[in-house]
């Protein structure tokens, strides 16, 4: 495997900066660098660096981490040198000159990862870590970082692995059919697992905003506040106002801090039976940002009666309350109530007034936030880990006939399907491991 190398460090001026090595050729370089003959693993190492017409490019610290017990599980050297873009460059060009190759984009821990140091969940979550914006996704980042994820991912896989070999030892070795206390073991460990899966998929849906910032949408008939109200969250004067219906044409997209949850918000056009052809465009994307959101803010305009579009509103946060968040504030409170609030009782809602003060939107929200991400339980944080147990669940399901039918050979395959998927969120599955499995837990007297 070649050596790679690569300024670990942000670029740009700092206290210091981090070449980091990693590779067979790791030490000899760092030998080379420092002329020091011995490099001490685990040991911070002060050395001048030279180059290799003797001229001295730095002092740096050498850090030396010997195979396996690096992050690469490779020979790692990290030189840590006075900060700024030039010096990095500088030993980078040496260490490339001595042998090394520059290292692709995650190079690093895709190697960490092929040489079994970690796992797939972890390696997601060094990625996300480095990206995110949020503490809440942080902090459930630094849960899978730990292994919570991992750890649950091997028990589920540890448990369909046990009733695979169950099943496989009953078509190799039973003549007769699957005894009915045995199926109905599987049965309910079957039911254990679909369980499982299922609630971590949901709340992973539900809560998808933690880690990808929440989507808050504001929607409403035209004229009733939804710019005024933007403009006093964030403070400015982002968006248009006017007292003409219909002045926001088309969605208006800014990111804001509450506490410490990061969220988007959404000023969207006011919707209503749209007048012309843009105003019908902008329409749409209001409710598509509606379904898009995981929280959505209904606004309405007190000072007037409810009408029909009024009323359309009112159908829609009807028809989304299962899947979404719901807010709906009564603005305008400042001036006198003419609505009639009975069909939204439902909904707690809560008089406002954009115009002067939206304190009370801001801790409402606040709340909500707070509330969503003190919740502990374990979540799934890719896409790509929700898929995998989509596909698991299916394959979950479709077991059970095959179960009820004895059907041991395609029963076997589900439940292999199965595992080959919820196993794909950490590591590939081998099959060995179920010949392991039948052979280490069953005494066959063979
Ligand atoms: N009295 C009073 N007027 C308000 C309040 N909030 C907004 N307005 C006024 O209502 C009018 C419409 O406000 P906007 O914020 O533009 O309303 P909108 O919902 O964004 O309207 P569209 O973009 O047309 O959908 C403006 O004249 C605002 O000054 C409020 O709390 N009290
Ligand atoms: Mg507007």
């Amino acid at each position: 495997m070649e050596t790679i190398a690569a300024i670990a460090t942000a670029h740009g001026i700092g206290s210091i900066s981090i070449i980091r090595v990693s590779g067979d050729k790791a030490l000899q370089i760092a030998q080379k660098l420092s002329k020091k003959d011995t490099i001490i693993p685990r040991y911070a190492t002060l050395s001048y660096l030279y180059k290799q017409d003797n001229s001295i490019i730095d002092e740096a610290i050498i850090l030396y981490f010997k195979s396996p017990y690096s992050f690469t599980g490779e020979d790692i050297v990290e030189f840590q040198s006075h900060g700024g873009i030039v010096v990095a460059n500088v030993i980078l060009k040496e260490v490339i000159s001595l042998g090394a190759r520059l290292a692709n984009p995650g190079e690093f821990s895709k190697r960490a990862f092929l040489n079994g140091k970690i796992d797939l969940t972890k390696a997601e979550a060094i990625a996300k870590i480095i990206e995110t914006k949020s503490e809440d996704a942080l902090h459930l980042l630094s849960k899978q970082l730990k292994g919570d994820l991992k750890d649950f991912v091997n028990d589920l896989r540890d448990k369909l692995v046990e009733i695979l070999a169950f099943i496989e030892v009953n078509i190799d070795y039973a003549e007769e059919d699957l005894p009915k206390e045995l199926e109905n073991d599987i049965s309910s460990k079957l039911q254990y697992i679909e369980k499982s899966i299922d609630k971590i998929v949901q709340a992973s849906l539900q809560k998808e905003g933690l880690i990808n910032g929440f989507d808050i949408a504001i929607v409403g008939k035209p004229n009733v506040g939804k710019s005024s109200l933007l403009n006093k969250l964030l403070n400015y004067q982002r968006a248009i106002i006017s007292d003409i219906a219909g002045t926001t044409r088309d969605t208006i997209e800014e990111e804001i801090k509450l506490g410490t949850h990061l969220v988007k918000i959404v000023d969207t056009a006011g919707i209503r039976e749209a007048k012309d052809s843009i105003e019908k465009i902008g329409v749409q994307r209001s409710i598509s940002s509606m379904e898009k959101a995981s929280v959505v803010i209904a606004l309405f305009d007190i000072s007037k009666e409810c009408d029909e579009d009024d009323e359309t509103i009112i159908k829609m946060i009807n028809k989304y309350k299962k899947d979404k968040k719901i807010f709906v504030f009564l603005n305008k409170s400042d001036l006198p109530c003419k609505f009639n609030t009975s069909k939204l009782s439902e909904f707690n809602p809560i008089k406002i007034s954009a115009k002067n003060d939206v304190s009370i939107v801001i801790e409402t929200l606040k709340e909500y936030l707070d509330n969503s991400s003190k919740d502990d339980t374990l979540l799934l944080t890719s896409a790509r880990q929700i898929q995998s147990c989509k596909m698991a669940l299916e394959a979950i399901k479709r077991a059970k006939e095959p179960l009820k039918d004895g059907e041991l050979e395609l029963l076997a395959y589900e439940i292999n399907e199965a595992i080959s998927h919820i196993s794909s969120i950490t590591i590939k599955f081998e099959r060995d491991e179920i010949l392991d499995k039948m052979f280490g837990s069953f005494c066959l007297g063979k």
